[in-house]
């Protein structure tokens, strides 16, 4: 478990280092906005008492959003829900077989009360930058960041659209 200084206010968790290629650009996006986070590896199947531990003490240690990342039968972002009162995101992780659809039915299909906020298939960066936006909710100041980011967008977007057209 990675924790910056800073105190982490995200944490990054997922069900096995092989997850990792998918989840570094949730990494990525919390990076590009300065939000300090934590990663490690926390598995509902092979560790669900570390898993419960890290889901009670969450909250306690200053984390305000988790994203959980898991592949197949991936009940680590609704376990992760169960135990903590924090906003928790899911990303469905494509593994080899059935591209990904038994992770996001896995995550996103939660019974009413327990609401994990689920990204598509392999959605890390979006995952990351929906954490960035619950943080602006109460903080002017990244959300100002966040308003920036999504004028780049949409620059970026009319260029293109003039490129194509000359
Ligand atoms: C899930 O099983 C993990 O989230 C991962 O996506 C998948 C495979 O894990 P490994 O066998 O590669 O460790 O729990």
């Amino acid at each position: 478990m990675t924790t910056p200084s800073g105190g982490p206010q995200v944490g990054l968790i997922m069900g096995s280092d092989s997850d990792w290629p998918t989840m570094e650009a949730a990494a990525e996006a919390l990076a590009e906005f300065g939000i300090p986070f934590e990663v490690g590896v926390v598995s509902a199947h092979r560790t669900p008492q570390k898993m419960l531990d890290y889901a009670r003490s969450a909250a306690g240690r200053g984390i305000r959003v988790v994203i959980a990342g898991a592949g197949g039968a991936a009940h680590l972002p609704g376990m992760v829900a169960s135990a903590t009162p924090l906003p928790v995101i899911g990303v469905p992780v494509p593994l080899k077989h059935l591209d990904g659809m038994d992770s996001l039915l896995s995550i996103v299909q939660m019974p009413a009360g327990v609401p994990v906020a689920t990204v598509s298939i392999g959605g890390a960066r979006n995952a990351g930058l929906l954490a960035v936006r619950i943080l602006a909710a109460s903080d002017a100041e990244l959300r100002s960041r966040m308003e920036h980011f999504q004028a780049d967008l949409e620059a970026m977007v009319e260029r293109k659209d003039a490129a194509l057209r000359q």
